[in-house]
């Protein structure tokens, strides 16, 4: 199957065509000589390679550099070390470890080649129901991603549904093993989705989690998955979840559940990722005791304990989905004899579906201070990456696969840093501009869209620009209740309560409306329109005032874009200028649209007099 080829992505000083090895000491050699080589570097480097540690050292013994370290761990250090060079900083000596043993990637691809909240393209892994892929472009991709330390990828979406529940089964099987051998070398495991519900359509008839057929069924899909793929890294499941089939089918338990596949899979060593995005997705909008983000902590908390070793929860980072401000999610803190994987989304599903520029890492540092010490166990994070040429369909949201990357290897997020690296690895002559942008980029979009916290503003189903009540009478269970004089939902004592599933420090800075931070204030209270904020403004004037200086932002943004013309390759330019185009419309129509709904049902003009369409 014929690709567009891909960028260089922030490696444009390697190669495009990667020159072939069959294990990470080999392919750091060769990556290293033509790294040096293209860099015009005449520094002396040496591998010392031993064992399989991810660590590295980078140490300097009379003139000559020495990466030091285990299989994968050389190729980090190489890659690190390439970088730097290539930023023209000094060698970056040092001791490497990463904080997370595992760093994946889930691809929400689907076997026909859609990928499900996809904003680049086609999946870079499947088409007519198949593995089918460009053999260099892969390389290129693993490349991209060693070079930031991302050590495992998911394949497929995790709504399985057939044909691509026979992903684990001969014939397939055959193309899964042949892509994980085309990975290894770059320290990349696969994982695959697996759906609850297969053994109901196989010889057992029934998916319940303790009947000993169910159980044998997938002790053999297992078997026979690890003497294909022996370092897989295990399966991941979305149960009992938007329709998805669970335990609860059989009045089991998720332990129960999770535990009969973790069991399947811990004579090979493998993980079980069990996700805990479940709620009642058929809510009627009445029902006011119904509180979505109470969901998770509500089906998980209790069952802290009843889990085995090798099953990890995969918690999104925020109590609902995704939105442009959450808070913690609670789930995060209640879990301390259970493994936790904390799921980030790449995919601007809610933050402009990278036509806008959002630039995640501000977001995640938001996310790791609230997170309780020890955080989770592992990181994930939704892919962003198509077939596109520009690998994201925005060239600029490669940051955020860039930021993750470093943000999961270290275990926190440096927003600035990463920005400034990727920059000045990306294009070079533009670095210091295209940083302010990034880092500008989360403020202006959470300006202009939905306003202090509240989410779901959007349009159903695309979930692309506004629509301030299109979810408000949906089943979702994601609704702010607007009316003429005030919106919000209190979710402290006197409202839903949601407060009470956090930590006590945590609780009292959400509920005081002195200590709850501006960003998440109608996230945890219901408040009237003439409500005075710290600064002295009314809340109404706040929401006017973000969304007249968040299109005004947009433009701004895209004015500095321009600038940078002959500063970057022209067709990056070109590609990028068009998205800034949709993104200067996106933001006029969003501020208009929500300042008009408040407008219409509050009655209160904008004290500056601007336009507001009544
Ligand atoms: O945000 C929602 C998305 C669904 C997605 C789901 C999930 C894969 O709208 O498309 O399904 O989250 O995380 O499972």
């Amino acid at each position: 199957m014929k690709q567009a080829s891909g960028t260089p992505a922030w490696l444009p000083f390697l190669p495009m065509d990667i020159p072939a090895g069959n294990s990470s000491a080999q392919l750091a050699r060769s990556e290293l000589a033509a790294g040096l080589a293209a860099l015009a570097s005449s520094q002396r480097v040496e591998l010392e390679v031993k064992g399989a540690d991810e660590g590295y050292d980078i140490l300097l013994r009379e003139g000559t550099l020495h990466i030091r370290g285990g299989e994968p761990g050389v190729l980090y250090g190489t890659y690190t070390l390439l970088q730097a060079l290539a930023r023209g900083e000094p060698a970056p000596l040092g001791n490497y470890r990463p904080r997370y043993p595992l760093r994946m990637l889930n691809h929400w691809d689907n076997m026909d080649g859609s990928v499900e909240r996809g904003y680049a393209g086609g999946s870079l892994f499947f088409n007519n129901n198949r593995l089918a892929y460009d053999q260099a472009r892969i390389h290129r991709y693993a490349r991209m991603l060693a070079s930031v330390g991302i050590n495992a990828i998911c394949l497929n979406n995790v709504n399985v549904r057939p044909p691509m529940d026979g992903l684990i089964l001969p014939p397939q099987l055959d193309d899964l093993a042949g892509l994980a051998n085309l990975l290894r070398p770059y320290g990349i495991r696969l994982l695959v989705c697996v759906d609850f519900a297969m053994p109901a359509r196989h010889e057992p008839g029934t998916a319940d989690p303790l009947s000993p057929q169910v159980q044998a069924w997938w002790a053999l899909r297992a078997k026979q998955v690890y003497a294909r793929i022996p370092d897989l890294a295990g399966f991941v499941v979305k149960a009992d979840s938007e329709h998805r089939p669970g335990p609860h089918t059989y009045g089991r338990s998720h332990a129960q559940g999770a535990n009969m596949l973790a069991r399947a899979l811990k004579p090979h060593g493998g993980l079980l990722f069990w996700r805990c995005f479940v709620y009642n997705c058929r809510q009627d909008w009445r029902d006011r005791q119904t509180d979505r983000p109470k969901a998770a902590y509500e089906h998980y908390a209790p069952l802290d304990g009843q889990f085995d070793d090798n099953v990890v929860l995969q918690i999104k980072s925020g109590p609902v989905d995704f939105q442009v401000r959450e808070p913690v999610s609670p789930l995060l803190h209640a879990l301390p004899q259970t493994k936790k994987a904390l799921e980030l989304q790449l995919a601007q599903e809610y933050t402009g579906q990278q036509i806008d520029l959002f630039y995640q890492a501000a977001q995640w540092q938001d996310i790791f201070r609230q997170l309780p010490p020890g955080g989770a166990d592992y990181i994930a994070a939704v892919s962003n990456l198509g077939d596109d040429e520009s690998w994201c369909g925005h060239d600029l949201a490669l940051a955020n696969l860039y930021a993750f990357g470093r943000t999961a290897w270290r275990g926190e997020s440096l927003p600035g840093r990463y920005a400034m690296e990727w920059a000045a690895l990306s294009f070079p002559e533009a670095a210091g501009e295209i940083t302010k942008l990034l880092l500008a980029s989360p403020h202006v979009y959470e300006k202009y869209a939905a306003p202090l916290g509240l989410g779901f503003m959007v349009n159903p189903q695309t979930h692309y620009g506004p629509s301030p009540e299109g979810y408000e009478y949906a089943l979702w269970g994601t609704y702010h209740r607007a009316n003429h004089e005030a919106i919000g939902i209190d979710r402290g004592p006197e409202g839903t309560n949601f407060t009470a599933q956090y930590p006590l420090h945590l609780r009292q800075r959400f509920e005081r409306l002195t200590t709850c931070p501006d960003r998440l204030l109608l996230f945890f209270h219901r408040l009237r329109y003439d409500q005075r904020l710290a600064d002295g403004r009314s809340l109404l004037q706040r929401i006017y005032d973000d969304h007249f200086e968040g299109a005004q932002e947009a433009e701004a943004l895209q004015a500095a874009w321009l600038e940078l013309a002959g500063r970057v390759p022209p067709e990056v330019h070109a590609r990028v200028a068009r998205r800034f185009e949709m993104q200067v419309q996106n933001a006029r129509e969003w501020r208009d649209v929500i300042n008009t709904y408040f407008y219409r049902k509050s009655g209160i003009p904008d004290e500056q007099g601007r336009l507001i369409h009544p």
